[in-house]
């Protein structure tokens, strides 16, 4: 077979290969088998010393046309295939813009958040400022500058999530008010709310963390009376205007005296029901005239200056407000419940 023929016979299969191409990827395989560096052309060109000698360069002229004119082939195929590409695309992603649109989801605050910041709204209203401390503690701060000495209970590994001997997460938040006390400017009207953290299973009620909001009022001159006047306005402004409170002694390492308040049904208004079982009263929160241990060890007198605090349970307050009946429901995230609030 002479060079023309195999030339001839390369340059149609080489077409036949290109027309049946159906995606970029098998056009580019052809181009490797006809074009490539061991493709067939290349093999042709080698086999270019069987040629006589004065043939050569009409040879070499055909070889080049024969490449010239794969590559054109080639280049009109990739057009094609790109053409039909785009056009089954465009068929494919056309936008129906006559279709309604999608509703963007618009989250709002967490019933805790929305909690809390009606507790913040109240507090700021009698000037008390809102303070925040930090979650990891030293034991020196959530323990011992609240009277609450080494061999107290409340310290036990089972309840605290200890870091070492002389750090934890803290417990309580009062450890940030042990640390504005220190700080030495009176009088002092503050609230601190947040995460703390006790060794708990979870159930219904309790969870191994969760907030609190801890309230201080340090002056001269105050008594039990201010602590029983403001927390009464406190639940009033919470619960609604015909709320009732009482008082039930209590102890508290950090405050003596101390007490439970309970604030009257908002349900059934005192009268007995499901929801406080019966009692006509619900409890919500501790609280108690500061101890002087405490002002001493946070370098306040307490010949000069006396104090209340109280704490409440964050989660507590939400649970009762919005009528849910288990805490893990606030943790969970299912917008479901969430989109209730
Ligand atoms: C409570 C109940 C009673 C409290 C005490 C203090 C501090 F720092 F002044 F000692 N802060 N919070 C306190 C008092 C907290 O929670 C149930």
């Amino acid at each position: 077979m002479d060079m023309k023929e195999r030339l001839q016979r390369l340059s149609e299969n080489a077409r036949r290969q290109i027309e049946l191409a159906t995606s970029p990827e098998k056009l580019n395989e052809a181009r490797i088998t006809y074009l490539g560096k061991k493709g067939e052309l290349t093999a042709l060109l080698k086999s270019m010393k069987e040629v006589a000698p004065e043939d050569r360069p009409k040879v070499g002229q055909m070889v080049n046309q024969a490449r010239a004119q794969i590559e054109e082939m080639m280049e009109i195929s990739r057009r094609q295939l790109e053409e039909s590409i785009r056009a089954e695309q465009l068929k494919s992603e056309v936008i129906d813009v006559t279709l309604p649109a999608k509703k963007s989801l618009i989250g709002h605050r967490h019933p805790n958040t929305i909690a809390l910041e009606e507790v913040e709204r109240i507090f700021v209203g009698m000037g008390y400022e809102v303070v925040e401390g930090p979650e990891v503690e030293y034991a020196d701060y959530n323990f011992t500058k609240l009277n609450i000495p080494e061999d107290h209970p409340a310290r036990d590994e089972q309840d605290t999530f200890f870091i070492n001997d002389r750090i934890l997460l803290r417990s309580q938040t009062s450890p940030v008010q042990a640390r504005k006390m220190e700080e030495g400017h009176l009088p002092i009207r503050m609230i601190a709310p947040g995460r703390v953290f006790r060794s708990d299973e979870v159930d219904a009620t309790h969870s191994p963390s969760f907030h609190q909001i801890e309230g201080l009022v340090i002056d001269r001159h105050i008594t039990f009376a201010d602590l029983k006047g403001t927390l009464q306005e406190f639940a009033r402004e919470l619960f609604g205007p015909e709320t009732r409170t009482k008082f039930r002694p209590h102890h508290f390492p950090f405050t003596e005296p101390s007490a439970e308040m309970d604030v009257s049904c908002f349900k059934c208004g005192g009268k007995g029901c499901r929801f406080c079982k019966g009692s006509g009263w619900i409890e919500i929160l501790g609280c108690g005239m500061v101890h002087p241990n405490v002002l001493t060890m946070c370098g306040i007198d307490p010949e000069q200056y006396t104090g209340f605090a109280f704490g409440v349970g964050l989660e507590r307050i939400a649970l009762l407000k919005y009528e849910i009946d288990d805490m893990r429901l606030l943790y969970e995230n299912d917008t479901r419940f969430l989109k209730q609030f």
